[in-house]
């Protein structure tokens, strides 16, 4: 039989068959990925094959190749990383201008590591009824601009309001997506919103804030009833960051890929030297000065807040 990995707690995996029922499997055999070693064989998103056993339980015996995935990285600098979930479709990055403010250094960071696993984002704006002043608007608008110009999917709602969620079902709907975002920027609230059947709850600190950064963090799938799964990943708020080396670094900002090639250097890191073209477009304002803030931050190895 086949199905989809939706929830795995360490050594029993909730699998999700094709005909819509539940199974608790157990892995058969050694399962390893090329290129990572990871502390889970298999993750949430796996689509696995699996045998029934005659109390009802499952063993899966093998794992279909992987579109993507996700990795946190261990803290503990063992090379072990830990797969938080795989083939995903899309990502939503949930944001808030206020309460919390989310910093445009931990939104470029969080692209920048989606660009990396070739995993589409969306920004989803929330909180959007706390701005309905005209004077709030055009910081708001300007802030939103800076990611519509790239070519970011920009969206305004209200998860309290109800204000654009059924545009969130749309784009939602019959793909895998990864809900991801600092702890009170509403993202729960917005997921009951789409779907009021998973009812998870709201204002509650994920358990990962209380043990503390070592603690393993497993993900969750959660069927939407109009089609689709969303993956909720608890006290995670940022991707583990993918090795890259500083030159690839601007391929994954796109508003800095589109033009380095006309750097004087071709190997030009655009920190301070001639004839750098992403040095001029933030001169002219053609790149967001918060971008460039950003880069130089992430160039300079430089470790975002990671408060959880
Ligand atoms: N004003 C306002 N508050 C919201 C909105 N969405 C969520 N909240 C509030 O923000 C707080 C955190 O929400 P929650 O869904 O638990 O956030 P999570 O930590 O990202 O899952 C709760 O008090 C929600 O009622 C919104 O659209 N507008
Ligand atoms: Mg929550
Ligand atoms: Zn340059």
């Amino acid at each position: 039989m086949k199905g989809t990995v939706i929830k795995s707690t360490g050594s029993w995996y909730t699998v999700l068959n094709e005909n819509k029922t539940i199974v608790e499997c157990r892995i058969k055999g050694v399962f390893r990925m090329k290129g990572i070693m990871s502390t889970n064989p298999i993750a949430v998103g796996d689509k696995v094959e699996f045998e029934m056993e005659e109390d009802g339980r499952g063993v899966i015996h093998a794992i279909e190749e992987r579109k993507n995935y996700i990795i946190r990285k261990s803290i503990n600098l063992s090379k072990q990383s830990h797969i938080l979930a795989t083939n995903l479709d899309q990502a939503l990055l949930i944001v808030t201008l206020a309460m919390p403010r989310t910093s445009t250094g931990f939104i470029d960071r969080f692209l920048l590591t989606a660009e990396a696993y070739h995993i589409p984002v969306s920004i989803i704006f929330n909180k959007m009824d706390l701005f309905e002043e005209e004077k709030m608007m055009e910081s708001v608008n300007e802030f939103i601009g800076i990611y519509e110009r790239i070519g970011y999917k920009c969206y305004r709602v209200s998860a309290t309001e109800n204000k654009n969620i059924e545009v969130l079902k749309e784009i939602t709907k019959d793909k895998t997506t990864l809900i991801s975002g600092h702890s009170g920027v509403g993202k729960s609230t917005l997921i009951n919103a789409m779907d009021a059947n998973l009812d998870l709850r709201v204002g509650e600190i994920s358990d990962a804030h209380n043990k503390g950064k070592h603690t393993t963090t497993f993900a969750e799938m959660h069927p939407l009833g109009y089609g689709g799964f969303i993956i909720d990943t608890p006290g995670i708020k940022e991707l583990g960051l993918v090795d890259m080396e500083k030159e690839e670094i601007s391929d994954y900002f796109p508003e800095m890929r589109a033009i380095r090639n006309n750097c004087k250097f071709n190997n030009c890191l655009h920190l301070n030297e001639p004839k750098c073209a992403i040095i001029e477009a933030v001169e002219k304002g053609e790149i967001a000065v918060s971008r460039y803030t950003s880069y130089l931050g992430i160039m300079s190895g430089e470790e975002l807040e990671t408060e959880y």
